[in-house]
C-alpha cells in the first residue's frame, strides 16, 4: 500500500465542520431582487398558465440558447417524458444505466424498452461502440446523458444516429451553461432536456426545458404540457399538466442573471479540489475535458480506489459524515439494479459502469462553499487516507 504523504494531509488535522456541508446548495439571488419580482406577480394577479413572467423568461432562455425551438416545463422529468411522447419514440431506446433514475422512468412512461449499454471510463457518458453494437430492428433512438455536465461523444453518436436513422436525444439535466466549440450544448442532437431543479447549478426552484431541432415539436409539447388544449373548446391530444408557474419562472429569470458568477465560483472550487487532492493516493480525479468544452463546474467527482486509499468508497462516504460532510454516491446503484428495472434483459455486462458506480463519490460544490471549506474537505479526505495508511504501515 502507498502511504505517500500528501499536501493536504501535511497541513493539519481537520476538525468536523460546525454546520452540515451538503453536496450542493441552491444559489439564491439577493432577496430584494426576488421580492421586487414578487410585486410584479402580485400586481398581475397571474400565477400560472402561460403568464407574463413565464413568457419573458422563455424569451430570455431563447436568447441564451440562441433558439426559438424551446419549451418550458414544471420539472425535467416531465419535460423528457413529454418530449419522447411528442417525438413518437417507441420500441427500444439505447441508453445509459449510469444516470439519475428519471432518465429511464421517462422511457417507461412511454412504454419504451430501455437497452442499457456501457459507459466511457473517462467521462462516464455512453460508449459509442457499445451503442452501435446494441442496435436492433426495434431501435428507434439513442437517449444519452451529459452526465455531470460532461459532453457525450457528440460526433460519434451523431454519426451512428445518421447511419441507422435513429433519433438522438440528450438528457442534459446537468449541462446548463456547458458549451462545445463555442455553441450551447443544446445545439446538438434532435432534442435536449435541461433540469432546473433546486439541486442544479442553475435552477428555477423546480423546472425543466426542452430544446429541439424540429420546430414543429414546440407546438406539440405546448399542447401536451397543457392537457392537449388547442383552445377553450378543442383538445387535440391526450396531454397532461406539466406547466411551469410564475414563481418558478421568476426564480429562473433571477438566477440566470447570476449564472456567470456561479460558474466562476465553481471553477475556483474545482481548482482547489484538483490542487489538494491530486497527490492523495487512491483518489482519482475526473479527467480534464477537451479544450473546446466550456464546462459549468456543477459537479466535483472523485473515484476511490480502495486498495490504494485504504478504505472503500462507502466507508469514506460514511466517515465524511463524522466531519459533517454529506457527499453523495451519484450514481449508485446503477439503474438496472433498481428493483423496478431488474427484469430488463442485459446484453452488455456493463463492466465500466459497474466499476464506476462502486467507486464514485461526489464532493460538495456550490456557490456559497468557501475556498477554505473546500480545502478543509480535501484535508479530511487526505486525513482519512493517511490515518488508514499509517495503521497499516
Ligand atoms: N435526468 C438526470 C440526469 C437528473 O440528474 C435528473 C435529476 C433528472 C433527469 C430529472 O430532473 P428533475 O425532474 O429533477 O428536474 C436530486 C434532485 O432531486 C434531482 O433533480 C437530481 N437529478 C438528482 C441528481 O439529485 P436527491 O434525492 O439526491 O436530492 P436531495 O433532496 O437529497 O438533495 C441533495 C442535497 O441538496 C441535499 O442533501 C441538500 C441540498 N439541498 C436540496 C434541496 C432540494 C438543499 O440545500 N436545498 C434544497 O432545496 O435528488
Amino acid at each position: 500500500m502507498k502511504t505517500v504523504a500528501n499536501k493536504a494531509a501535511i497541513r493539519n488535522t481537520p476538525k468536523p465542520f460546525e454546520k452540515p456541508i451538503y453536496v450542493t446548495r441552491p444559489f439564491l439571488p439577493p432577496i430584494e431582487e426576488f421580492t421586487d419580482g414578487l410585486q410584479e406577480i402580485w400586481d398581475n394577479q397571474w400565477l400560472t398558465n402561460d403568464g407574463p413572467v413565464l413568457k419573458r423568461f422563455a424569451r430570455q432562455l431563447s436568447n441564451y440558447f440562441e433558439t426559438d425551438n424551446a419549451c418550458l416545463f414544471n420539472n425535467g422529468t416531465l419535460a423528457l417524458q413529454i418530449g419522447l411522447q411528442g417525438m413518437g419514440i417507441s420500441g427500444e431506446v439505447i441508453t445509459t444505466p449510469f444516470t439519475f433514475v428519471a432518465t429511464t422512468h421517462a422511457l417507461y412512461w412511454n412504454k419504451i424498452r430501455p437497452v442499457f449499454v456501457d459507459i466511457d471510463p473517462d467521462y462516464y457518458t455512453l460508449d459509442p461502440e457499445k451503442v452501435e453494437a446494441a442496435i436492433t430492428p426495434w431501435t428507434t433512438a439513442i437517449l444519452a446523458v451529459h452526465v455531470f455536465g460532461y459532453p457525450c461523444n457528440l460526433l460519434a453518436l451523431a454519426d451512428i444516429a445518421r447511419r441507422y436513422n435513429l433519433k438522438l436525444i440528450y438528457d442534459a439535466a446537468h449541462a446548463f451553461g456547458v458549451q462545445v466549440g463555442g455553441k450551447p450544448i443544446a445545439h446538438f442532437g434532435d432534442m435536449s432536456m435541461f433540469s432546473f431543479h433546486a439541486t442544479k447549478l442553475y435552477h428555477s426552484l423546480e423546472g425543466g426545458l426542452l430544446t429541439f431541432r424540429d420546430s414543429g415539436l414546440r407546438q406539440t409539447c405546448d399542447y401536451l404540457k397543457n392537457f392537449g388544449f388547442k383552445n377553450q373548446t378543442e383538445v387535440v391530444m391526450p396531454g397532461t399538466n406539466a406547466k411551469m408557474n410564475e414563481m418558478q419562472a421568476l426564480m429562473g429569470s433571477m438566477v440566470l442573471k447570476h449564472l456567470d458568477v456561479i460558474i466562476e465560483k465553481g471553477q475556483k472550487i474545482d481548482a482547489v479540489y484538483r490542487e489538494h487532492l491530486a497527490d492523495v493516493p487512491g483518489i482519482r480525479l475526473a479527467s480534464p475535458l477537451h479544450s473546446d468544452v466550456r464546462y459549468n463546474y456543477a459537479y466535483m467527482l472523485v473515484e476511490v480506489d480502495q486498495e490504494e486509499f485504504g478504505i472503500s468508497r462507502d466507508d469514506l462516504y460514511e466517515k465524511l459524515k463524522e466531519y459533517n460532510i454529506y457527499s453523495r454516491r451519484y450514481f449508485h446503484p446503477l439503474i438496472c439494479d433498481f428493483a423496478c428495472y431488474k427484469s430488463v434483459a442485459l446484453k452488455d455486462p456493463l463492466t465500466v459502469a459497474r466499476r464506476v458506480a462502486d467507486r464514485i463519490l461526489n464532493l460538495p460544490v456550490y456557490y456559497d462553499l468557501s475556498l477554505d471549506e473546500a480545502r478543509t474537505i480535501c484535508d479530511v479526505v487526505a486525513h482519512l487516507q493517511t490515518k488508514r495508511g499509517t495503521q497499516h504501515a
